[in-house]
């Protein structure tokens, strides 16, 4: 009952099913049963409500036999940078007294090609049941964006991958129930490689634009003009350089391939290191910035979330930036942001304390509500008022106005 799991189980029973949702985490199933469980995702808590109360979605801390089981667990990465599968292998683990002839097993988390024939079947196989002969197993991944879940859940392709034809076919059948957009057939290790492909193809692009960032930099160009400019080209699709890539899925999927294709994946593993690279790109944009300023000098990171308008932190690149910050003996690091305090620290909401006497103020991330801010009164409560935008959303002129000194990255030039 994850960011992934909440809202399939919630699909499935908005669509008639009788659906059981399972965690291991005890208290965070009571939590979601008593509805102190915020979800974030637009549409998604009322919907998720909806289900809880007319008995469509039960929720449990064991399975509980079924016709079907989806597996949205998470495989993050070791400190080695190698995918840790040990979730899933638990949760195969645990459907095994469940299963029954005939169910469909489908596995949804990013994994390495090849996981659901060497992990998964293995597994599914201790239960006295032959996957592709008595029960169906299959690899489906999510591509949904945080932000806009529902809607992509229901709209977008999706990929059946089976371990045979029979199995892909009753995944197929399974997620028809509510899914709008094509279903295509497919192999499970094809599967397996697109999900893992679809995100590094991000990550490259990513690390592209945060090249010709610093190609900008360098050159006293401005990286946001260039990036209009080119993406008038029909076949070019540059996009948003920033500082740095974040969240559980792009910056971390890449590493599966280079763990598992090392002889093959220089640009993969290029790029990936060029990302990670960003935030100390940042770190020595504000040194440079704040050198002519003497002795402690306080920093304040806007957004810690990975990205905007989500509550999500996990591997985000403002936090990394902040530690890195925090590192220096000459700064005081601040954080504001009222969207991840959902997640986080609740002095990440406290505006006066976050802003008071700051010397520089850092746009990490472009959340909605940064663009209401008051910045007349952020002024007066500044020590400096200095800001860098990493992400290009501030209103320069009237910022300039208001007495600010900007600084845009890409943009060596100035805020131009
Ligand atoms: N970012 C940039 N520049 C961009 C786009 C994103 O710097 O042009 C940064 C964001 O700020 C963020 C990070 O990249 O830190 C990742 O954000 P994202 O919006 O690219 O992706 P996620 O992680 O929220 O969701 C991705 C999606 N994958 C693709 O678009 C290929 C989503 O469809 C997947 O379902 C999801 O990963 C997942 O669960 O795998």
């Amino acid at each position: 009952m994850g960011a992934i799991g909440i809202p399939t189980a919630t699909m499935f029973a908005l669509s008639g099913c009788m659906v059981t949702g399972v965690d291991i985490k005890e208290e965070h199933i009571a939590k979601l049963c008593e509805g102190k469980y915020k979800i974030m995702e637009p549409d998604l808590d009322e919907a998720f409500r909806q289900v809880i109360h007319n008995g469509h979605l039960a929720l449990s801390a064991v399975p509980v036999p079924a016709d079907a089981f989806i597996i949205t667990v998470p495989t993050p990465l070791t400190k080695e940078k190698k995918p840790d599968l040990s979730y899933v292998e638990a949760a195969c683990n645990s459907i095994l007294p469940c299963l029954r002839i005939g169910n469909l097993v489908v596995l949804e988390s990013t994994s390495p090609v090849g996981t659901l024939g060497r992990l998964v079947c293995p597994i599914l196989e201790k239960s006295g049941y032959k996957p592709g002969v008595d029960i169906h197993a299959a690899y489906s991944p999510e591509r949904v964006i945080p932000g806009n879940i529902l809607n992509e859940l229901v709209n977008n392709d999706r990929l059946a991958g089976g371990i045979n034809i029979k199995s892909a076919c009753a995944a197929k059948e399974l997620y028809s129930i509510f899914v709008r957009g094509e279903i295509h057939i497919t192999d499970a290790a094809t599967a397996e490689l697109c999900k893992l492909a679809e995100n590094t193809y991000r990550d490259i692009n990513i690390a592209y634009s945060n090249e010709l960032l610093k190609i900008c930099e360098n050159t006293g160009l401005n990286v946001w003009e260039v990036r209009k400019l080119c993406n008038m080209h029909p076949r070019v699709n540059i996009h948003m350089p920033g500082p740095g890539v974040g969240g559980h899925c792009v910056a971390v999927d890449p590493w599966f391939l280079v763990d598992d294709y090392p002889a093959c994946t220089d640009l993969i593993k290029t790029a990936r290191i060029l990302n990670d690279g960003m935030p100390q790109f940042v770190a020595d944009k504000v040194t440079d910035i704040l050198s002519d300023i003497r002795g402690v000098k306080k920093v304040t990171v806007m957004g810690i979330s990975y990205k905007a308008d989500v509550d999500d932190i996990r591997e985000s690149s403002t936090l990394y930036l902040a530690e890195l910050l925090s590192k220096h003996k000459d700064y005081i690091v601040s954080i504001y942001d009222p969207v991840a305090v959902r997640q986080g620290n609740p002095e990440w909401n406290d505006m006066d304390n976050a802003f008071k006497d700051s010397d520089m103020l850092i746009l990490g991330v472009a959340h909605k509500v940064f663009s209401e801010l008051d910045f007349a009164y952020i002024k007066k409560i500044l020590r400096h008022p200095r800001i860098l935008d990493t992400r290009n959303v501030l209103d320069k002129t009237a910022l300039t106005n208001l007495g600010f000194t900007c600084y845009l990255m890409g943009n060596a030039g100035g805020f131009k």
